[in-house]
C-alpha cells in the first residue's frame, strides 16, 4: 500500500502529482481533470489536456496500478472540426466523465463554443475512438455525469445549470440518452460553508448500500478568488433528487503547493473515482488546473461523513 499524506478525509498519494505536462508526449499547456475507469484490473484515464493555444481536448492514459500512468502518443478526441458538433466545440472540449452503463462506455463532457457551455455525450468502444451521440443541454449547463444504471427504467444524469446566478446540481432523465427532461433540483450551495458560492457534480455517481454517493465540488469565493474543494453527498437510490446526507466538511481541500499554485490556484477538482475491492476509493483530481493527482479514502468513512457528519 503506497504511503498517503493525511490531514483530509481523502489522503493524497505522497508522489503526487501523477501526471503533469512533462508526461504528455505532444506540445500542450497543461493536463488536468482526468476521468478514470478500471477494466479487467487495468486502469485507464481520459485526460483533459489544454493545448498551447488555449483550447482543451482529450488524451488517453493507462496504468497497471492506478498510480503510474503512460499517456498515448496522440490525443484521443479533438473538438469537432466539421459537422453538427463543430459550432458547439470550436472553443474546446472539457472535463470528461466516463460511465460504463449496460456494457457500453459513455463520456459526458462540456462542449465550449461561441454560444457558451453545453453538455455533450459520446460513446466509445475502445477509449480511443469516440462517436458523438448528442449535445444534451442548452448553454449555461456543465458538470454532466451519467448514472451507471437506469433509474425507474430511464437513463439519469446530474448536471449543473446556472439559474439566478446560483450554480446548483439537478437530476434529469431520458428514455434514449438524447432527449432529457423531468429535471429536478438536487442540492445547492450552503451559505457560509466551504461550498457557499457554487456546487457541481464531479464523479459519476457510485452506487453504495446507502444510496448514490456523489463526489462533488464546492466553491467558496474569497477576496483572492475562488477556492475549489471536494465533498460528498448521498442521494436516494430510487429518487436521486432526495438528499439522504451531506458532508459538513470537505473531504479534500487545496493545501499542497501543486494545488495552491498553477494556472488556476487553489483548485482540487475531481472527474471520477474508482472503488477498489478492499473498500478504498481512489479519487482522481485536477490540481490548480495544471496537473492530475490521486487521493484515497475509506469508502465506509466517506459514507459515514455524509450520513453522520
Ligand atoms: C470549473 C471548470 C473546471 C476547472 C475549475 C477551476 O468551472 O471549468 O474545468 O478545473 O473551474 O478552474
Amino acid at each position: 500500500m503506497p504511503y498517503m499524506i493525511g490531514r483530509d478525509l481523502m489522503h493524497r498519494w505522497e508522489r503526487n502529482p501523477i501526471i503533469t505536462r512533462q508526461d504528455i508526449p505532444f506540445p500542450c499547456n497543461t493536463v488536468f481533470n482526468g476521468t478514470p475507469v478500471k477494466v479487467d484490473g487495468q486502469y485507464y484515464m481520459i485526460l483533459r489536456v489544454e493545448g498551447l493555444e488555449g483550447r482543451s481536448f482529450f488524451a488517453l492514459a493507462d496504468s497497471g496500478d492506478g498510480l503510474h500512468f503512460q499517456v498515448d502518443p496522440h490525443p484521443c478526441m479533438m473538438p469537432a472540426a466539421s459537422g453538427p458538433f463543430e459550432s458547439w466545440e470550436s472553443n474546446g472540449i472539457e472535463d470528461p466523465r466516463l460511465t460504463v452503463l449496460e456494457g457500453k462506455t459513455y463520456i459526458m463532457y462540456t462542449a465550449v463554443g461561441p454560444r457558451g457551455h453545453v453538455i455533450a455525450l459520446a460513446e466509445t468502444k475502445d477509449l480511443r475512438h469516440y462517436e458523438r451521440i448528442a449535445t444534451v443541454s442548452e448553454p449555461g449547463n456543465k458538470d454532466g455525469v451519467l448514472f451507471p444504471e437506469r433509474i425507474g427504467g430511464l437513463y439519469a444524469r446530474l448536471d449543473r445549470p446556472i439559474g439566478g446566478d446560483v450554480g446548483s446540481v439537478w437530476v434529469s432523465y431520458s428514455p434514449d440518452l438524447v432527449n432529457w427532461g423531468r429535471s429536478e433540483f438536487v442540492f445547492g450551495p450552503r451559505a457560509r460553508y466551504w461550498d457557499c458560492f457554487r456546487v457541481g457534480a464531479s464523479a459519476p455517481p457510485i452506487l453504495t448500500d446507502a444510496g448514490w454517493l456523489e463526489v462533488y465540488h464546492g466553491v467558496k469565493m474569497t477576496s483572492a478568488g475562488p477556492i475549489y474543494r471536494i465533498g460528498t453527498i448521498m442521494l436516494d437510490r430510487d429518487d436521486p433528487s432526495q438528499v439522504i446526507g451531506r458532508c459538513v466538511e470537505p473531504s479534500l481541500s487545496p493545501r499542497e503547493d501543486y494545488e495552491r499554485v498553477g494556472d488556476v490556484g487553489n483548485v482540487v477538482f475531481a472527474c471520477g473515482a474508482i472503488v477498489e475491492d478492499d473498500g478504498q476509493m481512489k479519487v482522481y483530481y485536477g490540481a490548480a488546473d495544471t496537473s492530475i493527482c490521486v487521493a484515497t479514502g475509506d469508502l465506509d468513512e466517506i459514507i459515514a461523513s455524509c450520513l453522520d457528519p
